[in-house]
């Protein structure tokens, strides 16, 4: 009940912060976008995401917290672009119920317009398990978003069993292959088999792929082989406060 309270005034009191992970396009070495992932700067601390996102999902919280990582992103997308001509678009990770809210696109359409950056600046991230969880109440979001040129990633991609029937009829631009697989690849055969399947589903339906948790340069050999180049992990770098990323920024011009 305390973290609840403590977790509630975090965002007036202005304790939230993003970190941005690069995702790097391995044939060019540059940064090709940046994932925002939370943190709570508590006193001295900094508190990770999987410590209070749950309990944030369970309260509602989730709901001011998540409208505040798309305003930041926003800006953050804003000073970047002054400063370093960035126009790769930040990814920020939303829960489904998120996506359920039938006043998502107004918001981020508040958000980007208050800031000056067009609506690709921010790219969405929803969970494949969430996704197939919620398909029906989703859908209508997703149609709505990508309408207004907002791209939608679907995330953990290989673990949620989806529907390809399903894939094929929505709006999304990008499939993230989930790090388990990431973490196998040249260690099991099924790992290469499952990622090589989501290769050619990715491809054949016209999507972007990336993988994430890439932390060996064995394992982004393997996916460069598997003609995958699109690439996030600690490999390349972990989630940065913002003006430890000015490395890649520098690059994106
Ligand atoms: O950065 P870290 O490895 O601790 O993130 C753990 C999990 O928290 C990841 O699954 C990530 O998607 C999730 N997460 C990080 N930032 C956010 C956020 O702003 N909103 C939501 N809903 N989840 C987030
Ligand atoms: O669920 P989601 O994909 O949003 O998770 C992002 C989380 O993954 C972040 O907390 C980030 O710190 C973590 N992460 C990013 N790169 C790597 C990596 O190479 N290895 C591992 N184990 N975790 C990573
Ligand atoms: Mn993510
Ligand atoms: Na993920």
């Amino acid at each position: 009940l305390e973290l609840e309270s403590a977790l509630h005034k975090a965002i007036e009191r202005d304790e939230l912060v993003l970190h941005y992970q690069p995702k790097i396009d391995v044939r060019t070495a540059r940064m090709v976008g940046a994932e925002a992932l939370m943190r709570w700067r508590r006193g001295n601390q900094l508190v990770p995401p999987g410590e209070f996102i749950p309990l944030a999902e369970e309260t509602g919280l989730i709901v001011p917290l998540s409208e505040w990582a798309l305003r930041e992103a926003a800006r953050q997308a804003k000073v970047w672009q002054l400063n370093f001509g960035f126009s790769e678009s930040i990814a920020v990770n939303l829960p489904n119920r998120l996506f359920e809210r039938s006043d998502l696109v107004e918001h981020i359409h508040q958000f980007v317009s208050q800031w000056g950056v067009p609506h690709r600046a921010i790219q969405l991230e929803i969970t494949e398990t969430g996704l197939m969880k919620d398909l029906q109440s989703v859908i209508p979001s997703l149609h709505r978003l990508n309408e207004v040129g907002v791209e939608i990633s679907i995330d953990d991609f290989g673990t949620g069993y989806s529907s390809l029937a399903y894939l094929t009829t929505l709006p999304i631009s990008e499939v993230k292959i989930d790090r388990s697989f990431v973490r196998d690849l040249g260690i099991t055969p099924q790992s290469s088999a499952v990622v090589t399947a989501i290769i050619a589903l990715a491809r054949s339906l016209g999507l972007q792929v990336i993988a994430e948790g890439v932390e060996t340069l064995r394992q982004m050999e393997v996916l460069r082989r598997l003609d995958c180049s699109l690439m996030q992990g600690f490999l390349f770098s972990k989630p940065l406060p913002p003006d430890e990323l000015e490395r890649w920024l520098a690059q994106t011009v």
